[in-house]
């Protein structure tokens, strides 16, 4: 029989509940003068603004709350990532976008690109032009210089200085978060997993919006601890028989849970993100030895995304964490109107084909209208797993 777990929810309820706790945090900072940098991507480098000992926040709405106000500016038929950060922007209802004296964005996706240069209307914004290839020496070079023109940026907006010293202390400490939240997420490759899907992308997502550094890497070691624990006096919160899921696709987080709740609720469990919310950040650390800003650089430009061409790299981890975590099944979720996700689903399609492993893609948006049709489709494949 299962049994169930008294400690565990505490533990996921103080990750759950950090990007609102988030807001006050926030307020906390400013009054202390420290400055903030507003982001969106996972190719920013947020070991630059660590360095100058700056907050950085990531601003990637997740709820369709400013959708209606965006699209007085933008078309309706766009990403729902794009026009709901916008949205927040130009009605000032997200505290982080408020209160970022700095907001970097980069050359990934068109929307996002041209949002970017109405955004610079409100905001302070600095663009990182992101090559679309990872392995010519033009894109690396170009990537390097990119990473220095921010540091210049950041040096003169926050009059602050950015040392070698002051990058290597940075790469070492966001290493060791990296390895934290992957020990973390590691757990479930246990078989059952000691935790839900749901539970698992509430603190990757949730790790996200606690500011200090020292007590962040603190909670996560006490998580890992407190429920590598509880599975071993035997609690199970996930039965054995429950088909093992990977997701990939967009970045989840707040509405878009809905696809993870449709998954566990058809009796599966997620195991395993791929997606920016999950393992793409945290699987591999900078290398400590040698020039950071190389360093830094390399690192980030091999970051496995569909708006790379070609994008190997997202089919090297999909496939490494298919093994790892014994997966079942991988759901796609690709956000209405993302033409990289959605084109380069068919080539996910063929290559999970091409391994036996079953596949579905789902498309959606931050609305609720969705859920019965997401359950009734994902319900359908989980039962033919
Ligand atoms: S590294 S996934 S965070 S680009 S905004 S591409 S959903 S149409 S977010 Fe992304 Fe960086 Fe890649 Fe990750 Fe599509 Fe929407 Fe564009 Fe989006």
């Amino acid at each position: 029989m299962v049994k169930i777990s008294t400690e565990l929810p505490q533990v996921f309820g103080g990750f759950a509940e950090a990007r609102q706790n988030g807001f006050l945090a926030m307020k906390a900072i400013k009054d202390k003068g420290i400055g903030v940098v507003g982001q969106f991507c996972t190719y920013t480098p947020l070991e630059v603004f660590m360095a100058a000992d700056l907050v950085s926040v990531g601003l990637c709405s997740t709820s369709d709350e400013t959708i209606p106000a965006a699209e007085s500016v933008l078309p309706s038929n766009l990403c729902p990532l794009i026009k709901s950060s916008y949205g927040f922007a130009i009605t000032d209802k997200c505290p982080y976008m408020y209160f970022s004296d700095l907001v970097v964005g980069e050359t990934t996706c068109d929307g996002k690109v041209k949002m970017y240069e109405l955004l610079a209307k409100e905001k302070n914004v600095h663009i990182l032009e992101l090559p679309r290839r990872q392995n010519t020496p033009e894109a690396k070079a170009l990537w390097r210089a990119e990473i220095a023109r921010l540091i210049e940026r950041v040096e003169k907006d926050f009059g602050v200085e950015i040392t070698e010293e002051k990058l290597q202390d940075a790469i070492r400490r966001r290493n060791t978060e990296r390895r934290l939240l992957k020990e973390f997420y590691e757990l479930s490759t246990m078989s059952p997993p000691p935790m839900t899907g749901l539970h698992q992308l509430q603190v990757l997502f949730g790790a996200q919006f606690k500011f200090d550094w020292q007590e962040k890497v603190d909670e996560i070691r006490k998580a890992i601890d407190t429920i590598k624990k509880a599975y071993e006096e035997g609690e199970r919160p996930v039965p054995a028989s429950a088909p093992r899921i990977l997701i990939t696709g967009c970045p989840m987080g707040g509405v878009t849970e809905k696809v993870v709740k449709a998954v566990e609720d058809a009796g599966a469990v997620v195991v395993a993100y791929e997606n920016c919310t999950g393992a793409k950040q945290m699987e591999r650390q900078v290398k400590e030895e040698g020039d950071p800003l190389t360093n830094i650089a390399d690192h980030y430009l091999q970051i496995g995304c569909s708006v790379m061409t070609p994008d190997d790299n997202r089919f090297e981890l999909l496939d490494d964490l298919m093994n790892r975590f014994d997966v079942d099944g991988v759901v796609e979720m690709t956000l209405q109107a993302c033409h990289t996700y959605a084109v380069e689903a068919y080539s996910i399609k063929q290559h999970m084909k091409n391994k036996n492993m079953p596949y579905i893609q789902v498309e959606t948006d931050y609305s609720t209208s969705d859920v019965g049709q997401l359950s009734t489709r994902l319900g359908a494949f989980i039962e033919m797993l």
